[in-house]
């Protein structure tokens, strides 16, 4: 391969909702690249990008697959990602890494919840895109329906480069407004005659070429105001104003495809080179805020941005030259963590296809292998130099599960094979809970997590069973109560002997402690003599006072009573579950001089404390998420009845561009599939995110059953 400079570079990332066939195109632009003589197809199981055995047998992209053409004598690099929600990680490292993105829209559908999502996505990352109206050729196609969903989801943006003359089964030719021409496409292997426009079109081509024509001026202000002036640009004004708007995101030129059928596939690559940003004048931030900017003589920093493990090759690491050069047996550091890293090769990639060569420039993307310990989202860069390139940003999870192995010793297998695939997927993260006593998984969706069950069973030989995982419940009271307990052992040897009597209440935001309580019946003023007060690493605290009047307990033992008040709020009365923001007040007790010693005052705290703890209105309270859901139109109905089955809160409506979006309070024991029952509502149109908000008390009836369940637990151990 030849070696290509910084400005030869076009890096582009593919993409789309499920099935609008970016891997499709992403073959047949391997086709017009010369990469391969023959072009596979999703159905035979034989895409360049598609090469995963387990994205063969779903039928879908799962992973983002690097390929890249040698096109006009540039360096095409395509990431070709995947459509659906759950697998978004590979979407959002590939913006990391691209420098422009086209977005396939399916004729057929319009704009979908992907396309709206993806376009945000280059909204914020500041990255041009173009549009491809793709499967042009499908029999239930529908090109100005598909450009009204355009308009309605993305304003005046779409900017119509071309339009289709016979939509449908037929579909072969299109009119390019930009060189006012006609192009018929013969065959399937994008063979094209270029031909003038008819007159039956000529009307609709020179109307639209004015609609472009004024897009174009609206860019600039010189242009603009020749435009007023004359009327009419030069062709050479009307391209500089479309790039302007172009490169400022400003507007999305609409392109006419049929991947199936190779139809104007050579076109858009075209565009992709004599307009996309190469990655020359690219900046990125490091994680001190310094701009590393894409200098090939500046200092090697690359970026790692996707790392998996393949057949003879081992771990392979995928990166972006993000500033200088990187050759071939080169050493580098990870500033991060000091290890030492030597490049031994560095390969240009089609997917499986890896192509070896000795050195790579900024803006590049190459893989190379065998490295010792470089995760997702990490820089390597020439000794000496600490910038460290700002990580990407993943989305919070959306899908909770437990997992465990059905053979118990596979477990500790598991659990290595768990933290290495959290290494390479960021989204995937996985932890052991102390508190649940469980392992769990938070992913993007059910098919996320069957990916990985698939892994485990095919490559690791390991089976698994995924489970409803426990809700991380916290206890806590809602009123005062007093409770006092005596513990004494007396049964030969030496006695145990401890009595304490101790009052407690809710800690409540904004309501101050105070010594004189009427409580049972009875009141109560206290002489408080110290407090100590200590944050839970649960959330919320325990406070402490110490009001012993006239020696009742010696000093000495008090670190036994919060020991043991600290055993119970780690463990909570009602349903062993932590407690939280809760007042202890040690006023009264009793001690004998020779059986008392720490063993019998935690054991007198413990059951004084859980004495009190019943008669104080206890209360379970759950974790509850902030949940927003991004809805067309028609689903709305359907996704908040079942919200409103969950027990949610419906805080908030709205609607922008198309869809309508839904803001809910929700709890989280109510969350559980929730992306696969949404999905199923919607005909997978709908997405969602949740992100934790905080505590609130259960309703009645489900503390009711809270309570049973851990009876009957409780009676089985
Ligand atoms: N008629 C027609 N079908 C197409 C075209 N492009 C893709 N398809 C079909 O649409 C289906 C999905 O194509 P893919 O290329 O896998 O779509 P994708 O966008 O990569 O899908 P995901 O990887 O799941 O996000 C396949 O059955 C393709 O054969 C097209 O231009 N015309
Ligand atoms: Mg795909």
């Amino acid at each position: 391969m030849k070696t290509y400079t910084t400005k030869n570079i076009r890096n582009v990332v593919l993409l789309g909702s499920s099935k609008s066939g970016k891997t499709t195109l992403a073959e047949t632009m391997m086709f017009e690249g010369k990469v391969i003589d023959r072009r596979g197809t999703i159905e035979a199981k034989n895409t360049i990008s598609d090469n995963t055995e387990v994205e063969q047998i779903y039928q879908r992209s799962i992973y983002s697959t690097p390929l890249y053409a040698e096109f006009m004598d540039n360096k095409l690099n395509i990431i070709d990602t995947p459509g659906a929600d759950d697998f978004v990680g590979g979407v959002i490292s590939a913006f990391k890494v691209c420098d422009s993105g086209v977005m396939l829209v399916n004729a057929t559908q319009g704009v979908e919840v992907g396309t709206e999502i993806f376009t945000r996505y280059a909204e914020e990352h500041k990255k041009p895109l173009i549009i491809g109206v793709n499967q042009l050729d499908a029999e239930k196609a529908d090109w100005d329906n598909t450009m009204d969903s355009l308009k309605q989801a993305m304003g005046s943006k779409p900017t119509i480069i071309q339009f289709p003359v016979n939509v449908g089964s037929g579909f072969d030719s299109f009119v390019d407004i930009l060189k006012m021409k006609l192009y018929r496409f013969k065959d399937e292997n994008g063979t094209r005659e270029e031909l003038e426009i008819p007159a039956n079109l000529l009307d609709q081509a020179e109307e639209m070429k004015a609609a472009l024509v004024e897009m174009a001026a609206a860019n600039d202000e010189a242009l603009m105001e020749k435009f007023f002036e004359e009327g009419e640009l030069t062709e050479e004004e009307i391209n500089k104003g479309l790039n302007i708007g172009f490169l400022n995101g400003d507007l999305y030129p609409v392109f006419c495809l049929s991947a199936k059928k190779d139809i104007g596939t050579k076109r858009l690559m075209e565009f992709i080179i004599n307009v996309a940003p190469s990655p020359e004048n690219g900046v990125v931030k490091s994680t001190d805020d310094k701009d590393i900017v894409c200098d090939p003589n500046g200092p090697t920093t690359i970026f790692i941005y996707k790392t998996g493990v393949e057949q003879h090759l081992g771990e392979v690491s995928y990166f972006k030259v993000i500033s200088g050069k990187l050759s071939e047996g080169q050493d580098v550091v990870n500033p991060e963590t000091g290890n030492k890293e030597r490049i031994s090769a560095i390969y240009a990639v089609a997917g499986k296809k890896k192509e070896k060569i000795s050195e790579i420039v900024a803006g590049d993307l190459g893989c190379t292998v065998k490295l010792k310990a470089v995760k997702t989202n990490q820089t390597l860069a020439q000794p000496g130099s600490d910038l460290v390139v700002k990580p990407i940003v993943f989305p919070p999870a959306k899908y909770r599960t437990a997992i465990k192995a059905k053979v118990e010793k596979d477990n500790e297998k598991l659990g290595e094979i768990l933290n290495r695939a959290n290494a390479e997927d960021p989204t995937l993260r996985v932890e052991y809970s102390k508190e649940l006593k469980q392992t769990i998984i938070n992913g993007m969706g059910e098919q996320h997590i069957n990916i990985l069950k698939w892994h485990l069973n095919n490559d690791n030989k390991i089976e698994v069973d995924l489970f409803s995982p426990r809700i991380p419940y916290r206890e806590t009271i809602t009123k005062v109560a007093t409770a006092s307990y005596r513990h004494r052992k007396q049964s030969g040897g030496a006695g145990q002997f401890g009595e304490v009597h101790l009052l407690i209440e809710p800690i409540v935001e904004g309501v101050e402690p105070t010594n004189r309580f009427k409580v049972e019946g009875r009141e109560l003023v206290l002489n408080i003599k110290g407090k100590e007060e200590t944050p839970l690493e649960w959330g919320g605290k325990l406070e402490f006072y110490n009001c012993i009047v006239g020696g009742a307990i010696d000093a000495g033992f008090m670190p036994a009573i919060k020991k043991g008040l600290m055993q119970k709020m780690e463990e909570g009365p009602l349903t062993g579950s932590y407690a939280r923001d809760i007042r202890v007040y040690v006023y009264d007790g009793k001690m004998h001089p020779v059986d008392s010693n720490e063993i019998s005052f935690i054991l007198a705290s413990r059951n004084a404390f859980k004495d009190a703890f019943k008669k104080a209105g206890p209360k379970i309270m759950e974790p509850v998420y902030n949940v927003e859901v991004l809805v067309p139109g028609e689903y709305m109905g359907d996704v908040m009845s079942d919200l409103q089955n969950r027990r949610a809160m419906i805080e908030g409506m709205s609607s922008t561009k198309g869809f309508e979006v839904l803001k809910a309070r929700v709890p989280l024991a109510e969350l559980y599939k929730y992306s696969t029952t949404l999905s199923s509502l919607t005909s997978g149109r709908a997405t969602f995110t949740m992100e934790f908000a905080d505590y609130q008390q259960v309703p009645m009836d489900v503390q009711d059953k809270l309570l049973k369940a851990y009876e009957e637990e409780e009676k089985d151990e």
